[in-house]
């Protein structure tokens, strides 16, 4: 298959000393490391909404890039899409493929019809993943840029627009199903405010709750044993996004007892817009049993949006890796690239470029991540930080065998205590050492 992308091969592994730009010098698919292939622990999925659709629009200025296929008739521009989905991942060597309902199939002016177009490419898309063997990581639905959900989806003010957005998320379902699909995302696109002035928070957090429990009752009805998933983000589009961060959203799940179906498909950029680092997020997600998949690109820490790049942080790649190793590796979440070349890289070789930097980057943070761990000296400075927690005082404490009084008497006939160093820039030294060399 070679139409779409004629100037780009099959990008293959050369090895750190290849100056070919268009090889992979980490990523090294086959290749064991901590018990598993780098294929199997990284579980790269392409996003089809920004690799084969967005065309580098912004506030100030039309697309850059050419997303029409060859085509004029929307339907089929569609199937050109996802024939040329196909041939960039078989050139990029991706396994997984991320989508929303509206980047497949374009929308009719009626649901019936709308959903008529998407059997249409979904049959096609079942077609190419027999024949090469790609699955989808997880689908969910564009409940954010149709008019019609201006004021949310989910929390909408009125109860049309959450049926409507209850359709759409069933028929997105059954898509995610139908393709195998291992996951089902909610980001909440507009679910949040603008105004307090004109918003009853009680109602809308209730029925965004309730949107998920229906969406996860019907989705086990027909067969959906993968992970649900909420992505937190903080702001943009709406100035205060309901799900905020990894803490707002855990708390939101356990509260509506949706915790035993969701796990968290934390975004670094999103983490970085909540003022946290991408590990804090994923730390969150982890030490709480959540942390389901991961949107792996970066931002600008210098402006206040979603710059959605493609991931070239090797530290923050090296976090995430160990993050997602002491997590025990991915299920059925992996790596999506939620990330798009820049405006001005507008050919189509530079949808290349990204991914290539993208997926060395996270290959070389596996290596890392796996040479920290298994170097087990920042494993054993933690130990030793909490020794004391356990045996003696410390034990008792977290048994609550202590009452507040023996502690006092404890402190009363201590006099002072020893606190040791937290060693920060020995630790950062240590880690430098071990990435640089
Ligand atoms: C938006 C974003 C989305 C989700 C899927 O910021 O990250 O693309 O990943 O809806
Ligand atoms: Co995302």
């Amino acid at each position: 298959m070679n139409a779409f992308y004629p100037s780009v091969g099959k990008i293959r592994f050369e090895g750190s000393q290849s100056d070919n730009p268009l090889a992979f010098r980490h990523y090294d698919p086959d290749a064991a490391i901590a018990g598993r292939t780098m294929r199997e622990h990284l579980r790269f999925a392409m996003s089809y909404w920004h690799t084969m659709v967005a065309e580098g629009t912004d506030m100030f200025g039309v697309g850059t890039v050419d997303k029409h296929y060859g085509a004029t008739d929307p339907m089929a521009q569609a199937r050109n899409k996802a024939l040329a989905a196909f041939e960039l991942m078989n050139k990029l060597d991706f396994d997984f493929y991320c989508f929303h309902d509206r980047d497949i199939a374009p929308e009719a002016d009626n649901l019936t019809e709308t959903n008529r177009r998407l059997d249409q490419i979904a049959d096609l898309l079942a077609d190419l993943q027999k024949d090469s063997g790609k699955q989808v990581l997880w689908g969910t639905a564009n409940l954010f840029s149709h008019p019609r959900y201006r004021h949310g989806a989910g929390t909408a003010c009125t109860a049309d627009v959450f049926a409507f957005a209850a359709a759409q998320i069933k028929k997105a379902l059954e898509l995610t199903v139908r393709l195998g699909g291992a996951g089902y995302v909610f980001w909440g696109g507009r679910e949040g405010y603008e105004t307090l002035l004109n918003t009853d928070m009680r109602l809308e957090l209730d029925n965004l709750a309730r949107l998920m429990r229906l969406a996860v009752d019907y989705a086990r009805s027909i067969g959906f044993t993968g992970d649900f998933y909420v992505e937190p983000k903080p702001k943009e589009p709406t100035k205060h996004q309901y799900d905020f961060d990894a803490a707002t959203v855990i708390g939101f799940l356990r509260q509506y007892g949706l915790d035993q179906d969701f796990k968290l498909n934390v975004e670094a950029n999103h983490a970085t817009l909540a003022g946290h680092s991408f590990q804090h997020e994923l730390r969150l997600a982890r030490i709480n049993g959540m942390l389901g998949s991961v949107d792996a690109n970066q931002g600008d820490l210098l402006l206040g949006w979603d710059t959605d790049q493609f991931p070239t942080n090797i530290y923050d790649a090296a976090w995430c890796m160990y993050e997602v190793l002491k997590a025990g590796g991915f299920t059925n979440g992996g790596l999506n690239f939620d990330a798009k070349a820049r405006r001005a890289s507008s050919s189509l070789e530079d949808i290349f470029y990204g991914y290539i930097a993208g997926m060395d980057t996270f290959a070389l943070g596996l290596k890392l991540a796996d040479r920290i761990i298994r170097d087990g000296r920042l494993d054993q400075f933690l130990a030793d930080r909490y020794a004391s927690w356990n045996d003696g005082l410390g034990a008792r404490i977290r048994a609550g065998q202590v009452s507040l009084a023996e502690l006092e008497r404890f402190a009363l006939a201590k006099g002072e205590v020893e606190t040791g160093s937290g060693r920060q820039e020995y630790l950062e030294t240590l880690i430098n050492n071990l990435i640089i060399g």
